[in-house]
């Protein structure tokens, strides 16, 4: 047949494989022992490769505790009286809770090969008690909670597009904190994203809850790295949007050119300036990385993240009356006074709770304005006296010879005297001319030497290096939450 010796081995084993995970009726094994002679000639094997797949597949079978090699004689007699292998063959099938333990899973629905071999499903390996969730520590079928402050938690996700899959890698496996090699799942959906047909997932917080998200990662998946998000926007909305639709998100951060060249299960790490608490979020990608057809990731999560420094009040964009609201850390926190407001503005009074401001206040005209500020020439931006920015494009001409202040400025610089430079002297000059001589020599004489050509880095050392890991100690960002003052 003119296989490989891995193909032909593979090919063994993979039917072998099948025959284990479906009824396990006997598998039938027949050679031309001429073939296995070095009388035959074969395009790709000798014929001690095609003894030695004999051999190596003999290995395989027994390495497997179910399989039995059996005479054609003894396949008869097991089609006369068909038993299967079992408790009557030396196997006593585990419990569920024993599979489960073994397996190291304590929640959800769990499939895997017992301790005789055989496939086997449990459809609950156990419950988890709250806080923790069924795999939300990370681990696949294992109760736990985030550790790294990620705030897409006990919310709800909702996505647009086709799922590729729609059991195992919906919209809500971008959201369930597996995105490792070893447990990951994947939110992949059938097309690829445009900016006329945009791609999107929402994450709702739910009921009132609401964070001041300015952090956030998202993890590629684990194949096809031009499925991996390119180009996209994150918006907030106080609970009325819908994922489908732009009306009344609040664009808050936006990416091009991400993830070139990505290692799978890559996580890059976003931040952007936030003070305002939203309780949903919206990714809205509008290119993937080349892929025609599918657009995939394998997490996103979001952090509240460098609020630290500022204090509860201006991080939430407030200065005046009560204000109660959930602080950096994610707890409630009620503080009695944000500030007092300067008649003629009242606390709300211009339309947003706990912001000074104003709908009485009388505006001022372009001239007040400019006379307010002391200026009588060129354009002028400032606040008026309602505390609104303005732009008067002239506050006024100057009579000749009194030009404006900025005219003016420039002229002096122009008109400075250029600094004096002291000529080098004459000995000092030979002396550099020496050693530049002696370098060009020098470097001449090394570079004719040079006759291998540049040495590429090997293969791995490019892989390894364009992983880009994670900055130890990015991802605990949230478990070193600090509570700043009021
Ligand atoms: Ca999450
Ligand atoms: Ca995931």
């Amino acid at each position: 047949m003119n296989l490989t010796k891995a193909q032909a081995l593979a090919i063994l084993e993979y039917t072998l494989d099948q025959r284990l995970a479906s009824n396990r009726a006997p598998l039938f094994i027949g050679a031309h022992t001429n073939l296995y002679t070095d009388a035959v000639v074969e395009q790709n094997t000798t014929a001690q490769d095609r003894r030695d797949v004999i051999e190596q597949f003999v290995a395989y079978a027994l390495s497997k505790p179910q399989v039995r090699f059996v005479t054609g004689a003894g396949i008869i007699n097991w089609l006369r009286n068909p038993v299967a292998l079992g408790a009557g063959a030396g196997c006593t099938p585990e419990t569920d809770a024993q599979f489960c333990s073994r397996l190291g899973k304590n929640c959800g629905t769990v499939t895997g090969t017992d301790n005789c071999g055989a496939s086997r499903t449990v459809s609950s390996c156990g419950t988890c008690t709250s806080p923790q969730t069924c795999g939300r520590g990370g681990v696949l079928n294992v109760c736990g909670s985030p550790t790294n402050g990620d705030k897409t938690e006990g919310g709800t996700a909702s996505g647009t597009g086709t799922a590729c899959n729609s059991t195992n890698e919906n919209v809500t496996k971008a959201h369930d904190n597996l995105m490792t090699s070893g447990n990951f799942t994947k939110w992949c959906v059938t097309s690829a994203p445009t900016s006329t047909s945009p791609i999107s997932t929402m994450y709702d917080v739910s009921g009132t809850t609401a964070f001041a998200i300015n952090k956030y990662t998202i993890t590629t998946a684990n194949d096809v790295a031009g499925r991996d998000p390119k180009s996209w926007t994150l918006q907030g909305c106080q609970g009325s949007c819908t994922v489908g639709s732009s009306t009344g998100w609040t664009t808050l951060d936006t990416r091009t050119s991400q993830f070139a060249g990505a290692a799978r299960f890559q996580t890059n790490t976003y931040t952007f300036t936030n003070g305002t608490a939203y309780q949903e979020y919206r990714l809205r990608f509008t290119a993937n990385n080349g892929d025609t057809s599918k657009f995939q990731l394998a997490e996103i999560q979001m952090f509240v993240g460098s609020c630290t420094t500022q204090k509860f009040c201006s991080c939430l964009g407030k200065n005046c009356g009560t204000v109660t609201a959930n602080d950096n850390c994610g707890n409630s926190r009620t503080v009695s006074s944000c500030g007092t407001c300067t008649s003629p503005q009242t606390c709300g009074g211009g339309g947003t709770a706990n912001v000074c401001g104003s709908t009485s206040c009388t505006t001022e005209t372009d001239a007040q304005f400019c006379s307010r500020l002391g200026k009588n020439c060129g354009t002028v931006t400032a606040n008026d006296n309602c505390g609104k920015s303005r732009t008067v494009s002239s506050c006024g001409t100057c009579t000749s010879p009194q030009r404006a202040e900025v005219a003016a400025r420039r002229t002096f610089v122009a008109e400075a005297p250029a600094p004096a430079v002291p000529p080098l002297r004459a000995t000092r000059s030979l002396k550099l001319d020496g050693h530049l001589q002696s370098f060009t020599s020098t470097f001449r004489k090394r570079r004719a030497s040079m006759v291998s050509p540049p040495v590429a880095a090997p293969a791995a050392f490019t892989a390894a290096t364009s992983r880009r890991p994670i900055p130890r100690g990015a991802r605990r960002h949230g478990s070193t939450c600090r509570i700043v003052p009021d």
